[in-house]
């Protein structure tokens, strides 16, 4: 008998009756519990266990259709992963909403309760993460054949507690109690080295041995991705680390030396314990260079197991495979491609180096200095020896065309060198990413623009072909569908279908009803019910949200010395006709970075001065919500009016939250920067709070010598909220802010606070005209089409990856 064509055979409940036969074999048999006995967690268990099945087994028929069809894969390597919580998801892409809502009330729960229970798995830290969960729901939503390569950390990003006295860290134990969504697979398992020496091979040049100092295992499992509205389920396949049997140290533990016993084991396993909690900065610690190596090693290793299966030889090792790094993060993929093709292969260096060429794709996510990855060249070489061998003679090869090319121009030699002389060696990723790839791509125009003008413009001079743009997207089933329902019934019902679920663009026929005035009416009825149950403030307050990470670029400062002007204009003029607003702050800030922590603090001791003071609390509110990830950004998104993105131009490279408030109906007000220029080019100037300078005239102003104390002279009520700061009634907190301002100011906050005010006082009074607020905030929805995921990734199919769908035939 054909095994694959038992595949769908296995008769999956499709009635309320079946479907409930499922679940009730999941309780009793995989759980081990009855009906009587089974508590809301069995019921969770066993709820998810039956809805994987459905996936599974589109799963298997995926399989069976892409290897069949041996297409060019699509492997996305990212050190993370925001996936979000699983259950309702997997229920939509399943169609098995209904059926278990029926089911489980049988049980004695409510899908609710149960959905309380699915914990999301937190393992990125903010945009680049999200962004690679959202790109591998369109992958698979296009029926490209991909698998997503990262890292099961057991420890994902913290968990964040907001006191007055600001943000506290505790761990996020995220599979505590077990995860439903994933398969262990642990016959794929792997064998990874670190340190050790090289060793000659006799005869050869290029080729070397490596004799590791210590080997750790990658055992991985995989959740499965599935596309929405096509059968296609792909997988994400994360590696954990495990110490080998041989670290167990039986002799020590036979001398009770217990912890010696196991150190070494611990050691290894530490590799995947724990997420780093930074967002576009670098630190530099050996253990994340041995997590982004363990990722790259394991995964490489797959990717070439996978391409032996159903191919000889290594000419069409790249036709079948292209490798999309996700930052620099993955980039040692390069070097350790060209160690298995040239030393374990015995690919010549010549043909091993024109396969990887062509193999890789680079995306660099940031234009800030310090979130450019380098790495000390002693501890590249103490813990991947060879790695640094072929890095070495990759950059020889490489100068050698610079040098060719631009005969004479050390200087331009030194700029382009994989390899950083001075203060110190360091091997710089972002250039060993350019060189060894065939694409190089920014996240949104102005940054791929600015990429290619500055951080990598010699690269730019010498391979301007290599260089391209792809703007960001998100998924507008997790980002509309899912968490905004009332939303996503009235679009369907304006349009007259849910197609612009897997068509974002035709959010465009929704232009027509901004001018009805009972769709209207309907449209902001929802925005107030959403508003109702996010339950943060008055429901018809003007709703103003600013979430993301806490970065000093990002300037949650500005919006802060804005709210500090509110309340002295409230409180010296109480009596005047206020807009009533809510201000919303939600985001994390790096444990380590202490002046992003003194912003939190901040606000959050300001929060509390202006709830305990009954002048101005009537008009304004400052909230906090604890512990910002995807599932409250779902919750906060449907309820925003305004979206603030108020970067100085020129440092945000794409933005995606800026994506999910427009298509959410919120409008912005922001900055010429990342995304925000392509929305407002598409929403239209009249539907966008433009203010500030733009990444020129921010480049200007700093090379003109840009002088803070010269915006804080000259303007009263600037000097006003800054000297209260600076009086410490807001304690030290307040005095380290306003003193970073005043001496400082990196990003130009003041410089661009009276245009950020104008452009406020302009909201507030869009705002009191409600027929025209909704108007544009109706716009905002229709115009954003562009902004999914799908799109993003049709973009990269096309240009970067060169890539086919595969589909994968229905059942019946
Ligand atoms: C960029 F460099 N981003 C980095 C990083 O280390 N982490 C990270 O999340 C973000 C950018 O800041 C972004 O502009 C962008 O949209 C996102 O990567 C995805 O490209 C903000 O969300």
């Amino acid at each position: 008998m054909d095994l694959r064509q038992g595949i769908g055979l296995r008769k999956l409940g499709k009635t309320t009756d079946e479907f409930q036969q499922d679940l009730l074999s999941n309780l009793y048999y995989r759980r081990g519990t009855t009906v009587e006995s089974a508590s809301a967690r069995d019921a969770y268990e066993a709820l998810s266990q039956t809805v994987r099945d459905h996936l599974a087994e589109r799963r298997a028929r995926t399989a069976a259709a892409q290897f069949a069809s041996n297409p060019r894969w699509v492997y996305y390597l990212s050190a993370e992963y925001l996936l979000g919580a699983q259950l309702e998801q997997n229920l939509l892409y399943s169609g098995t909403g209904d059926l278990a809502a029926e089911a489980v009330k049988a049980l004695g729960f409510s899908l609710e309760d149960l959905e309380d229970l699915d914990v999301e798995p937190g393992l990125g830290n903010g945009g680049l993460g999200r962004l690679a969960a959202c790109l591998v729901d369109s992958l698979a939503t296009r029926d490209i054949p991909a698998v997503g390569y990262g890292i099961r950390y057991d420890l994902g990003i913290f968990r964040q507690v907001i006191t007055e006295n600001g943000q506290t860290e505790l761990p996020d134990d995220w599979a505590f109690q077990g995860n439903p969504w994933e398969f262990p697979a642990p016959d794929d398992r792997q064998t990874v080295g670190f340190y050790g020496h090289t060793e000659p091979i006799p005869g050869s040049e290029t080729r070397k041995t490596w004799v590791p100092g210590e080997i750790v295992l990658g055992e991985p499992s995989h959740m499965l991705v599935p596309g929405y509205g096509t059968e296609t389920v792909n997988i994400v396949r994360l590696w954990s680390a495990k110490a080998s049997e041989a670290s167990f140290d039986l002799s020590r533990f036979s001398a009770g030396q217990y912890a010696e016993a196991v150190q070494e084991a611990v050691r290894a396993e530490n590799i995947s314990k724990v997420l780093y909690p930074d967002d576009s900065t670098e630190l530099g610690r050996e253990l994340r260079l041995k997590q982004q190596y363990f990722l790259v090693s394991c995964s490489l290793r797959d990717i070439v197991r996978r391409f032996r299966l159903r191919n000889e030889g290594w000419d069409t090792f790249a036709d079948k495979t292209v490798i999309q790094l996700n930052d620099t993060h993955p980039t040692i993929a390069i070097p350790e491609l060209m160690r298995l093709l040239v030393d374990e292969y015995e690919v010549p260096w010549e043909k091993a180096w024109e396969i990887t060429r062509k193999t890789f794709a680079y995306t660099c996510h940031t234009l800030l200095p310090e979130a450019l990855e380098t790495w000390p060249v002693r501890m590249f070489e103490k813990l991947l020896p060879r790695h640094l061998e072929i890095i070495y003679l990759i950059n020889m090869l490489f100068l050698r065309e610079v040098e060719a090319r631009f005969p004479g121009d050390h200087d331009r030699l030194r700029r382009m060198s994989i390899i950083q002389e001075e203060p110190e060696r360091r091997v710089r990723m972002a250039h060993l990413a350019v060189v060894g790839t065939e694409a190089v791509n920014g996240v949104a125009e102005l940054h791929s623009k600015l990429l290619r003008e500055t951080v990598l413009d010699d690269f730019a001079a010498l391979w301007p072909a290599k260089f391209q743009n792809v703007t960001n997207g998100v998924s507008p089933r997790r980002f509309v569908k899912l968490s905004n329902p009332r939303l996503s019934d009235l679009i369907t019902e304006g349009l007259g279908d849910d197609g612009w679920l897997r068509d974002l663009e035709r959010l465009a026929g929704l232009e027509r009803l901004a001018d009805d005035s009972s769709f209207r009416e309907r449209w902001q009825a929802i925005k107030r019910a959403n508003k109702v149950d996010l339950a943060v403030g008055d429901p018809d307050s003007l709703t103003d949200v600013m979430i993301k990470r806490f970065h000093e670029y990002k300037r949650q400062q500005l919006k802060l010395l804005h709210v500090i002007t509110l309340y002295q204009r409230i409180r010296q003029n109480p009596a005047a006709d206020w807009v009533p607003r809510t201000v919303l702050f939600a985001g994390k800030a790096a444990p380590a970075y202490h002046a992003a922590k003194d912003i939190i603090r901040l606000i959050a001791t300001i929060a509390a001065r202006i709830e305990a003071d009954p002048v101005v609390s009537p008009y304004l509110k400052v909230v906090f919500p604890s512990n910002y990830n995807v599932t409250l950004a779902e919750r906060i998104i449907p309820a925003a009016d305004l979206s603030e993105q108020i970067s100085l131009a020129g440092k945000e490279a794409s933005g995606t939250g800026n994506m999910k408030l427009a298509l959410n109906g919120a409008i912005t007000i922001g900055t010429l920067d990342g995304a925000n220029i392509e929305i407002r080019a598409r929403v239209g100037e009249d539907n966008f709070f433009l203010f500030g300078m733009d990444a020129y005239e921010a480049a200007q102003a700093r090379a003109n010598g840009y002088h803070p104390r010269h915006y804080y002279e000259r303007d009263d009520e600037l000097r006003a909220a800054m000297d209260t700061l600076i009086s410490g009634i807001f304690g030290d907190v307040g005095r380290r802010v306003a003193g970073s301002l005043l001496d400082w100011d990196e990003y130009l906050t003041l410089g661009d606070f009276r245009s950020y005010l104008e452009s406020q006082e302009h909201v507030e009074k869009t705002w009191r005209d409600t027929a025209r607020w909704t108007r544009m905030s109706i716009l905002n929805t229709a115009h954003s089409g562009f902004f999914s995921a799908d799109r993003t990734v049709a973009d990269y199919a096309a240009r970067i990856w060169r890539v086919a769908p595969v589909a994968v035939p229905r059942l019946d």
